[in-house]
């Protein structure tokens, strides 16, 4: 069997056994099998771009990273992939900033990443690139003369056509992204715009694969899961523990509505706050009677727009727990620093709401997990906005729309007035579809799409 290379921005750290808050890392665990390669940057920064690669091993897996240039940080990862590629992805134009040494540096980081990858590749080796940051990667290993399968997978959404067009570089990393075998996304909305972004610039199309200069990219579609069992033992060990038990008596019979997310304007804190503050107001029978915990880890905290998000919120949370608190009940609990991943399971499955409402996600892992969490015979309600990926394969959730603060206030009471019957109703089809589109079914459908390719 061939080996698989996976290559990604960010590689984890082995050493660190802390919380880490993001999809990637996640999901990929079941593509990483002993022999595997993950190549990537190490999460340091140095004074001088440098092509030294540092190497560990972790249970069979090599994990090769480099260091990035501090100027290359400032410019290829908060600038270009996370100030103009990120908004723009997530269809936010109005967020985004664009000059043309962020762009260069981009190109230059691209470069560098295949300059050192090549290195560590074999000829059968499958090379399986991921998300917006190394949109540039592939083409720079095929004018290395890299001839492996490759294969690209976007995290995040791939945005309507007319919105990609504004991207300044947009036809060149069109055609960057030719120099793959196969392309995947989250969702059929996700692949139907790279087409049409594609056919705009003349590409020809034949069904769902792109031809150019005599070689064929195939695109899929190929949803990112979670590990369902996995995730349901670490909540049921979670809730004998102590931490569980603090919060289940602090809660003094009340329900626990819980959110969890990067600290990100795409993410739909601001509204998500105006709807439990709408929900407090329009349904006054239902003060006292529940408690929501935001766990919100920090993220990108050098880029100006998160740093005015954490303000706002800090200002939103402030004026919701002035109005409402009473001398025995704070509504909300708001908490800027990541949580435990066996933390967060249980609290997941000791609440009675998941409220997850992005205002433009890939998918969502969070309202995959809060499912995978709850006790079949109690289960909570998740609310999730229509515009996560993850709302295409769970149209059994409460579904909402994020900009919408009075469909969202309606859905919390509908989920706190839920019977317990048609909580277990909601909870057998949510829980089948997740184990349908678990992770082991997208990297195994991703991985054996890319074996067959012609290479
Ligand atoms: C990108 C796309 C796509 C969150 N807070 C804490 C914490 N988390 C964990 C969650 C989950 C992960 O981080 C977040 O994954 P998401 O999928 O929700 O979101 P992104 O990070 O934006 O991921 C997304 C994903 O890639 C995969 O393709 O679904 O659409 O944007 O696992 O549980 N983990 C811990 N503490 C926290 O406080 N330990």
């Amino acid at each position: 069997m061939a080996r698989l290379v996976i290559v990604s921005n960010r590689v984890p750290d082995v050493a660190d056994s802390g919380p880490r808050a993001g999809g990637l890392a996640v999901g990929l665990a079941d593509a990483l099998v002993p022999g595997s390669l993950w190549f990537g940057w190490s999460g340091q920064r140095v004074a001088q771009r440098s092509d030294e690669i540092h190497t560990a091993t972790e249970d069979g897996i090599t994990y090769a990273t480099i260091d990035l240039a501090e100027d290359d940080y400032r410019s290829y990862y908060l600038g270009f992939s996370n100030a103009t590629l990120w908004p723009l992805f997530h269809m936010m134009p109005s967020l985004v900033s664009f000059d043309n040494a962020g762009y260069n540096a981009y190109r230059d980081v691209n470069e560098q990443f295949a300059r050192t990858l090549a290195t560590l590749i074999a000829p059968d080796d499958l090379i399986w690139i991921h998300d917006y940051q190394l949109l540039g990667l592939a083409e720079a290993l095929r004018q290395l003369g890299v001839g492996n399968r490759i294969g690209f997978f976007l995290h995040i959404p791939f945005p309507a056509p007319a919105l990609f067009d504004l991207l300044p570089p947009a036809e060149e990393l069109l055609h960057g992204l030719l120099a793959h075998d196969v392309v995947g996304f989250q969702t059929e909305q996700d692949r139907g715009h790279f087409l049409g972004a594609m056919y705009q610039r003349g590409i020809s199309l034949q069904g769902n694969d792109a031809w150019h200069e005599g070689r064929r990219l195939h695109s899929m579609v190929t949803p990112i899961g979670v590990d369902v069992d996995a995730f349901n033992r670490l909540a049921v060990r979670a809730v004998r523990r102590v931490e569980a038990r603090r919060v289940v008596e602090s809660l003094a019979g009340r329900a626990l509505m819980i959110s969890a997310d990067r600290l990100d304007y795409t993410k739909g804190l601001p509204a998500r706050f105006d709807a439990y503050g709408r929900f407090l107001s329009r349904f006054p029978e239902q003060l006292r009677r529940i408690s929501f915990l935001q766990v919100a880890a920090p993220s990108r905290e050098e880029v100006d727009q998160y740093k005015a998000l954490r303000d706002e919120l800090d200002y939103k949370a402030g004026a919701i727990n002035g109005e409402y608190s009473d001398f025995d009940w704070v509504p909300l609990r708001y908490m800027t620093r990541a949580a435990g991943r066996g933390v967060l399971a249980g609290m997941f499955r000791i609440s009675r709401i998941g409220l997850v409402t992005p205002l433009r996600d890939g998918m969502n892992l969070v309202a995959m997990e809060y499912i995978a969490a709850q006790d079949p015979l109690n289960p909570g309600v998740l609310i999730l906005s229509r515009f996560a990926g993850a709302a295409t394969l769970l149209p059994e959730a409460l579904l909402v729309n994020p900009y919408d603060v009075d469909q969202m206030a309606e859905a919390i009471n509908t989920a706190m007035l839920m019977t317990l019957e048609e909580r277990q109703e909601r909870h057998v089809a949510l829980l089948e579809r997740i184990r349908t589109h678990d992770a082991t079914a997208y990297c195994r459908s991703f991985v054996a799409v890319l074996s067959q390719a012609e290479g």
